[in-house]
């Protein structure tokens, strides 16, 4: 029987699927237009855990729990980390967390995703209110800001086809090859470069003062700051020519633009404030609060939601978290040994732990360390429900299938609140907490009720309605003659979920053969792998994947200024033979 759900993973389109007999396929009248990417395609194909295992021996489920109760029971609460990351990005993927948090252990916060940027929007906007892929649709003018749509965002791609495009990444991805203008950058390049193009506006008589006065009045001041700015010199550190610049003016003027940003702009320590600039020239062009006008990113997707799992508990932040001062951590959809920044520290400050228990779907650095694995059920076979950062909708994902081995998030979070006499509501009572969030709409789609379609359009949501510009801040740039390291998103895995890459992309130029195997480093580690030559790269900047194991060896643990946030291209790199 065919059964609709939505795909769990942490994608900006969150496709609804049709289940059928084993097969999933996309829902044609969905927001995703009925085609579903290679990670939902082979999704079954995936090998996945099916048994639970205790120090490398397979013991059923039942002995597993058990096992789990064993060792919570054994452990002071302060000594209990409960670790999730975003493996599944449903709603009640967080119902462990009520456990958890009120047995008394420690949980985490900070990002290892978005978080600079969302706090350089916060700060600018007074709230993190994204443009949806609906909206995007309406514009005449796309700029693609350290986002690749081909691999990350593949349901734009139709929606864009007739406007015109422009390209701001280091990398030469394939939107940047049919681009009407592309900007190949220098990374970390953005903040200045967005702080010029307002400047220049401003000179060019383009911006919008109407919009400004009543929205924005701080402009002229911001213009200022702009320019202590040296225009020669800047544009000769980020790599970028005047004609450029004139070149994005000359396009986007007048027009209907969506500025589309990615996580690619913000994995730096001033990651904020390089959102900012790019949100402060949407501002300078009156892009907010307008149809087919505005920023992108990736937004909250819970926005307008509250979780009744929430608890006051102690936390911890989830970029360089001490694992060395709990004796027990459980691993929930995440895999902290290959994702998180600095490896190395990782795996040192997890040495010492009595227990590690891994809870997820598929095998990984985390799991091979792990003394206790608890297989997950998949959401085909759980009941859940997800909003998404790129539309409005909320989606239901009724359980599809039934599959004996694993178990679902609420199942073991119910388990483990009657043994420890912990209150915990019934499955449905929770799904439809979330689903009061919703309201059904005309084409019989349930939306969150509180967001709004074009957001800001009464001015922005700070004390006193207006946009707050950058009022100082630091060049960010250095001459430093390492390699600058950017980690982008891969096509094959979802960071170190599916197939995961394996190599190092380096500039043709740079003479290293195809194949060859060579040693990166960076000040907090080494990782060797093979080179793959590229001439998509800039001669002064080496890639390697998201979800490619040892590349957070060389990443640095330290957080963004703004926001909690792992930064993952702050470290400067060299190549060895
Ligand atoms: N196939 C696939 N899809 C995914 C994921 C995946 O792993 N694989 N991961 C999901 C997740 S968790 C997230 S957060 C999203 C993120 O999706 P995106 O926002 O698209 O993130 P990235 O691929 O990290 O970076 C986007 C682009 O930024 C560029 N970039 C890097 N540094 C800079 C810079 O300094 N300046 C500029 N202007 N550009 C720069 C990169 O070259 C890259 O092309 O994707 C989601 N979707
Ligand atoms: N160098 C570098 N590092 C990065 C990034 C980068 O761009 N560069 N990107 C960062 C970003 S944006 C993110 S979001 C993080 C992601 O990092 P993590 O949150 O650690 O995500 P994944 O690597 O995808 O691991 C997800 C795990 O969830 C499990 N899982 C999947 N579905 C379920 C389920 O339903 N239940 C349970 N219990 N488990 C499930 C899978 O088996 C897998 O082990 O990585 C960050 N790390
Ligand atoms: S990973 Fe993204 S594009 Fe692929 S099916 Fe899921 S939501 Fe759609
Ligand atoms: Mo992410």
């Amino acid at each position: 029987m065919k059964k609709t759900t939505a795909c769990p993973l942490d994608c900006y389109d969150a496709c609804e699927i049709v289940y059928d007999d084993g097969v999933l396929k996309g829902l044609k009248s969905g927001h995703t237009n009925g085609f579903l990417c290679p990670h939902l395609n082979h999704y079954e194909k995936h090998q996945i855990i099916t048994k639970p295992r205790y120090n490398g021996i397979e013991i059923s489920l039942e002995e597993a729990i058990v096992k789990l109760k064993e060792i919570i029971f054994l452990t002071q609460k302060s000594e209990i980390l409960h670790y999730r990351g975003s493996g599944n990005f449903a709603l009640m993927q967080e119902v462990t967390d009520h456990f958890f948090a009120s047995f008394g252990a420690t949980l985490i916060d900070g990002t290892l995703c978005d978080g600079a940027g969302e706090a350089g929007i916060i700060q600018g906007r007074g709230s993190n209110k994204n443009m949806s892929i609906q909206e995007i649709a309406k514009s005449e003018v796309v700029i693609f800001w350290g986002r690749n749509p081909h691999t990350t965002s593949t349901h734009l791609l139709p929606l864009i086809k007739d406007k015109t495009i422009i390209v701001i990444d280091p990398l030469k991805t394939k939107i940047a090859k049919i681009a009407d203008l592309y900007i190949q950058i220098k990374p970390r390049g953005d903040k200045l470069l967005a702080m010029l193009l307002s400047r220049f506006l401003h000179i060019e008589n383009g911006c919008d003062i109407e919009y400004l006065d009543e929205y924005a009045s701080d402009y002229e001041e911001y213009y200022e700051l702009t320019q202590s700015i040296r225009i020669k010199a800047t544009l000769e550190q980020i790599d970028v020519t005047l004609g450029e610049v004139g070149a994005v003016l000359d396009l986007v003027r007048g027009k209907r633009v969506a500025i589309v940003c990615g996580v690619g702009i913000q994995k730096y320590s001033d990651g904020a404030d390089i959102m900012r600039a790019i949100d402060a020239f949407a501002v300078m062009l009156g892009l907010f609060g307008k149809e087919g006008c505005g920023v992108a990113y990736l937004g909250e997707s819970k926005a307008g939601i509250t979780s009744p799992f929430f608890r006051d508990a102690k936390r911890v932040s989830k970029v360089d978290t001490e694992f060395s001062d709990y004796k027990t951590l459980f691993v929930q959809g995440a895999n902290p040994l290959s994702q998180m920044p600095d490896t190395l520290r990782v795996r040192k400050s997890m040495s010492g732990l009595q227990n590690v228990i891994y809870f997820g779907l598929h095998e990984n650095e985390t799991s091979e360390i792990a003394n206790l694995v608890i297989p997950a059920k998949s959401f085909l076979y759980k009941n859940d429900l997800r909003t998404s950062y790129s539309h409005n909708a909320m989606m239901l994902m009724p359980k599809v299938d039934e599959r004996k081995s694993g178990i679902s998030e609420y199942d073991l979070s119910a388990y483990l609140c009657r043994e420890f006499n912990i209150e915990i509501e019934k499955e449905e009572f929770y799904i439809d907490h979330f689903k009061n969030f919703a309201i059904k709409k005309m084409d019989g789609v349930f939306y969150v009720e509180s967001r709004e379609e074009i957001p800001y359009q009464d001015g922005f949501d700070t004390k006193n309605g207006k946009f707050l510009f950058l009022e100082e801040f630091e060049i960010g740039m250095d001459t430093n003659e390492k390699f600058h390291l950017i980690t982008p998103k891969s096509q094959t895995s979802l960071n170190s979920q599916f197939n995961r890459e394996n190599c190092v992309y380096l500039h043709n130029s740079l003479g290293f053969s195809e194949g060859e195997v060579v040693t990166i480093s960076s000040i907090n580690g080494s990782v060797e792998l093979r080179v793959k030559n590229s001439s998509d790269l800039r001669p002064d900047t080496i890639m390697i994947y998201s979800g490619t194991k040892g590349v957070n060896n060389l990443t640095t643990s330290k957080h963004s200024e703004d926001g909690k946030s792992a930064i993952f291209q702050e470290n400067r790199v060299e190549i060895k033979r």
